[in-house]
């Protein structure tokens, strides 16, 4: 088994010797997202099942039920009560500041036929729908921070015809090397629009320790050291210093301007960044 802390809350189960190996991050097994949730019971379920009962699993079995699961997710998908999404996030509109669900509202109404999204954590799917292939790469599970960007000029590079949006957490952009993936970009020719959901902080690391300790002295205290990232630098200067278009964002009504700016910007030849302070809740 995996030692990471925050499994041993949510199993006790024990492999044998030789048995299968997991590891799950956090960011897997949250419910934070609909795909999530498809992960969160194949990884949680399944396998934590068939290993307490000291099965070994092996690859096939993993990607069957994994079909099995995308089929069953296929149903659910179209189920969904799309429309309640849809207000709860049109019910930011009136926040200080944009939410998360307001900014990918947006970002959904300026996307297009040739838009391919790739987003390292803050999408929320339930506020974005495709409905074509290969329009939306998520992280890898295979990958750790710093995918999404290099990631995005790969497939700009790939596809130069199609508008590329990375989509990625402040603390996402920091370890992509936002210096050296703006340098390539602008070496290479690759124009993408990069959108910081900028909330100043790693929250999935604060969201981690609440979960392990719910009642904990970070809890208490309202203290979560090495989670800030903040006060907030001003990121879409970074991209400027490459002859990108940079905007930085801080009410709801501004983020649709700046994402269609941004995206005139990209149509024309130039990388862009939109740094948009936001965050999940309204405080
Ligand atoms: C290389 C690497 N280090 C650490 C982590 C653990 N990790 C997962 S999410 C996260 C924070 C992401 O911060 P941000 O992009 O700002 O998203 P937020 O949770 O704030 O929305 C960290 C540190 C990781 N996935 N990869
Ligand atoms: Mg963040």
């Amino acid at each position: 088994m995996c030692g990471a802390m925050w499994l041993r809350p949510l199993t006790t189960c024990k492999a044998k010797s030789g048995a299968a190996t997991l590891n799950a991050k956090l960011s897997q097994i949250s419910p934070a997202s609909f795909e999530t949730e498809i992960r969160q019971e194949l990884l949680l379920k399944k396998l934590m099942d068939a290993l307490s009962a000291g099965l070994y699993v092996s690859d096939e079995e993993i990607q069957r039920a994994y079909r099995e699961q995308v089929e069953r997710a296929k149903i659910r998908y179209l189920q969904l009560p799309r429309a309640r999404f849809a207000a709860e996030a049109e019910a930011q509109a009136g926040w200080p500041r944009p939410g998360f669900a307001w900014v990918t509202r947006r970002l959904q109404e300026v996307i297009d036929e040739s838009t391919i999204v790739v987003n390292e954590y803050p999408i929320d799917r339930r506020h974005l729908a495709f409905d074509r292939p290969g329009a939306f790469f998520g992280q890898p599970h295979s990958s750790g921070l710093g995918w999404a960007l290099p990631a995005a000029l790969g497939i700009k590079l790939g596809a130069p015809d199609r508008t590329v949006i990375a989509a990625l957490g402040d603390g996402a952009y920091l370890f992509n090397e936002p210096v050296a993936c703006h340098l390539a970009a602008r070496q290479q020719g690759l124009p993408v629009l990069t959108v910081i959901y900028n909330n100043q902080q790693w929250e999935a690391v604060k969201q981690s320790t609440l979960a392990v300790h719910p009642d904990g002295h970070a809890q208490a205290s309202g203290r979560f050291p090495l989670t800030s990232l903040g006060p907030a630098p001003r990121y879409e200067e970074i991209v400027r210093a490459f002859d990108g278009h940079g905007e930085r964002v801080e009410t709801p009504a501004e983020v649709g301007p700046a994402l269609r700016r941004a995206l005139a910007a990209v149509r024309e030849g130039r990388q862009a960044v939109v740094n948009v302070l936001c965050g999940r809740a309204r405080d």
